[in-house]
């Protein structure tokens, strides 16, 4: 991995252990969900996600997905509820895709793979920073939504709008006013586990929180994601595409569902 992580042959998934031996840890992420077999916890609260459009501050090509960021110097944007204790602030979104829409999902349901997953970003405030909840096991909270395939979603186009903008790693524009709960499905029904960030470095620092009802998102909207590139600008452009890891062995882990 002389030139750092990534999802190709030489610096994909399955190479990520060589610099990042957490990769083979007890709680890795994503996994595959197999809903007969998740525990129905009736102590499992509501999710309760409050969230002010004005925190929105801009998009960026990362180089591994595209981010939309949020001010986080305060607690006006905020999960709480669900599996989690005490208030985790929003960090940032981004998603996962395939190069086609058989894949692109990092969890998978009963072995079910989805065109591209949402993943919205939190950390704990019992802790000073993103930066130090991180590295701890309570530090971070990630929501994980299901796109599938169906009507185009209205709600995604101003975030897909944006993407012509920062086409090439390390570009980044203004994203103002935008209400990252419009992009969530109408049930709020999860799974949770105990798990990791799925992009190096791996730190198993997550509370995941799988919603069960998929969001909406046309065939062209997906070809939008995969007009992004993972290079930068002036290099052989490469598509940002299949920007996902597989499912992660569960070693003995328990996966709980807010549903029946
Ligand atoms: O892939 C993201 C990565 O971009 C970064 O946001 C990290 C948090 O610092 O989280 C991972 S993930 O586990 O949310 N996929
Ligand atoms: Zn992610």
């Amino acid at each position: 991995m002389s030139h750092g992580w990534g999802y190709g042959p030489s610096n994909g998934p399955d190479k990520w252990v060589q610099d990042f031996p957490v990769a083979d840890g007890p709680r890795q992420s994503p996994i595959n969900i197999v809903p007969r077999e998740a525990q129905y916890d009736s102590s499992l609260k509501a999710l309760k996600l409050k969230y002010d459009p004005s925190n929105a501050t801009g998009i960026l090509n990362n180089g591994h997905s595209f981010q939309v960021d949020f001010l986080d110097d305060t607690d006006t944007s905020t999960l709480t509820g669900g599996p989690i204790s005490g208030t985790y602030r929003l960090r940032q979104f981004h998603f996962h895709w395939g190069a086609s829409d058989d894949r692109g999902s990092e969890h998978t349901v009963n072995d079910i793979k989805f065109p591209c997953e949402l993943h919205l970003v939190h950390w704990n405030t019992k802790y000073p920073s993103f930066g130090e909840a991180a590295s701890q096991p309570d530090g971070l909270a990630v929501v994980g939504v299901f796109l599938k395939i169906g009507a185009a979603n209205p709600r995604l186009q101003k975030v897909l709008d944006a993407l012509d903008a920062i086409k090439t790693k390390g570009k980044q524009t203004t994203f103002a006013n935008f209400d990252a709960k419009t992009l969530l499905p109408s049930s709020l029904d999860y799974w949770t586990y105990d798990g990791s960030l799925t992009t190096p470095p791996l730190l198993e620092s997550v509370t995941w929180i799988v919603l069960k009802e998929p969001i909406s998102v046309s065939p062209a909207q997906m070809a939008k994601f995969r007009s992004l590139l993972f290079t930068g600008e002036g290099e052989a452009p490469c598509c940002m595409v299949d920007n996902y890891r597989p499912p992660q062995p569960l070693k003995g882990r328990r996966v709980r569902a807010s549903f029946k």
